[in-house]
Order: structure tokens, then sequence, then C-alpha cells
């Protein structure tokens, strides 16, 4: 391969791999997709009652994701949930200059340390992943990031510090989804820290 063509190959590897980063298909902190989680349970999409309905336009050739895009749209954009919430949105894939993918961005804010389970059963193979919104999105700064079965139920837990965060929903793969596949995704808060005061408390006992 003459330099040249190998400088130029290099280059689109280098972009390719840019892109990858905003659209979280790069590796996390902890080097790449997570494959081993547990449990995982065969599910359906069946919205429950009293769910939170995404509600985000369908994707198509040509769609702009101003609605809740996270990282990936321009300015960034979040949709806000409250926890305990159980989400029934869509996904898919679509051309838009090349072959893309619809990614939901849900944002929260804990004002203390919590520890929340966090699940998703899809009717597609689709990633789940968790981000910590203090660092923004240059690049996003994966906390989780797992892949979901075809309707399997894949769940995770973290206990996480006080802040922003995204809870990242989207197809695995960059083409093949028609738009509107279906997924319930849910966040529960499962543990709020042991009171401040417990510590007191201990050492009071001995002091
Ligand atoms: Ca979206």
């Amino acid at each position: 391969m003459r330099p040249t063509v190998l400088a130029i190959v290099c280059m689109l590897l280098v972009a390719t791999a840019a892109y990858g980063v905003t659209g979280l298909e790069a590796t996390d902190s902890s080097g790449g997709i997570d494959p081993g989680h547990t449990p995982r349970t065969p599910c359906t999409t069946d919205c429950p009652e009293g769910a939170i309905i995404e509600g985000e336009p369908a994707c198509g050739d040509g769609y702009v994701d101003v609605y809740n895009g996270g990282c990936n749209s321009n300015p960034p954009v979040y949709q806000p949930i409250t926890l305990n919430a159980t989400i029934c949105g869509e996904g898919g894939t679509f051309m838009l200059d090349t072959f893309t993918r619809d990614t939901d961005w849900y944002e929260f804010t804990l004002t203390e340390e919590t520890e929340i389970e966090f699940c998703l059963c899809p009717d597609f193979t689709a990633t789940l992943a968790l981000v910590d919104g203090q660092a923004g999105c240059n690049p996003p700064q994966t906390i989780r990031l797992l892949e979901v079965p075809y309707l399997e139920q894949v769940c995770f837990a973290e206990v996480l510090a006080p802040g922003t965060y995204w809870l990242f929903v989207a197809s695995l793969y960059f083409d093949g989804l028609p738009c509107g596949a279906e997924y319930v995704a849910t966040a529960t808060v499962t543990a709020t820290p042991v009171d401040d005061a417990s510590w007191g408390t201990v050492k009071a006992l001995y002091r």
C-alpha cells in the first residue's frame, strides 16, 4: 500500500472510531460491552398501565432526533424521567447520510447516594447503558454498557452518588431494524443510603 493510501485509510479509521464514541458504540471504561450480566429472563414489551410513554416521533430515513437523542443531538437533548419509572419506548435504524440508529437518552438527577436497578426488555437486540452526566458528552463517560437480547430482560444495579445521569437505550446495530421496534425499560430505586447518622450512632455506642 502506498503511503498516501495508508494515511487515508488511517484517517478513515480514526473518523469511524470518533463517530462510534458519539454513538456510544465505543468501549466504556471497563473495556467494552459487557455480555455477562444476569439474570436474563424471557419478557414481553406489553406496556404496563401507568408507564411513561416515550412519545418520540417515529424515526425513518432522514430523521433528525431533536427529542431525546442526548449527546447525539445538536444541541444535546435528554428526556427527563422521575425514578421508579417504567418507560415504553421505541427504537429503530434508518438512513441519515449513513446507516444510523435512533438513540434514547433519559435523564434523572439524584440528590443523595442511591442504589438503582435498571432493566430493559426490547423486541430487538439492544444496547442499554448508564452514562455519567457530570462528565458531559466529549466523550460520554459510560458507567455500564450492556447488550440485551431480543425479548429477554436484562437488569443491573448501581449505587450512584448525587448527580445527573443518563439512561441510554438503542438498537445494538446501526441497520436492519425497522423503526417502531418496542422496548420497556425500568429504573427502580432499590435502596437509599445508610443514614448519615448511623456512623455517629455507632460511635456513640462505643465511646
Ligand atoms: Ca430518540
